[in-house]
């Protein structure tokens, strides 16, 4: 049975690892895609990546569908900017960062390659929310946080408030 996990919450620093490449694609890998999923899901997030519940690895879940019933997995997720891109802004949120929506210019053009959880290889040229969630993953991925494209003013004063409710709790 899948469990829930624990998400880790900005400025905890384990939120700061890079994760490692997948290289087993076993019952383990499985295991913990099905207890991030349960989390995600648990949690009304769009996306989730496994440095998120302290687990060092490249692999996100994701639903971006209305009725929350189409799941995806994404193992070794990477992605090029393609030539002929624009920026475009998005209001996102994290569940690492509960209580702050930040507006974030990225790429709206971009080759998304990934792993299956069987290992098999895809790539896609992504359209709409895939494009903007998948980089916000891939940057947990990289211990890179949507509060790093902010002004450090604005990093500090979401930094405080975040430890506050932590240690009211
Ligand atoms: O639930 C989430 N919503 C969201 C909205 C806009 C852009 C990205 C996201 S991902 C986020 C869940 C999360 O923190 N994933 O890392
Ligand atoms: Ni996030």
């Amino acid at each position: 049975m899948a469990k829930k996990l624990k998400i880790l919450i900005f400025p905890d620093p384990r939120l700061r690892k890079v994760a490692e490449k997948v290289l087993k694609f076993d019952k383990s890998l499985q295991s913990l895609a099905d207890d991030m999923l349960l989390t995600m899901y648990d949690a009304n997030g769009i996306g989730l990546a496994a440095t998120q519940v302290d687990q060092h690895v490249r692999l996100v879940v994701m639903d971006l569908s209305d009725d929350r019933n189409e799941p995806r997995i994404f193992v070794n997720p990477s992605y090029k900017v393609l030539q002929n891109h624009d920026l475009f802004e998005f209001e996102e949120g994290c569940l690492s960062i509960p209580g702050f929506n930040e507006t974030i210019s990225r790429p709206d053009k971009i080759e998304l390659k990934w792993q299956d959880i069987n290992g098999n290889e895809h790539n896609e040229e992504p359209e709409g929310l895939l494009t903007v969630c998948i980089q916000h993953e891939i940057d947990h991925l990289e211990g890179k946080l949507m509060v790093d494209y902010v002004s450090a003013l604005k990093r500090d004063r979401i930094r405080s408030k975040l430890l506050k409710d932590f240690k009211r709790k």
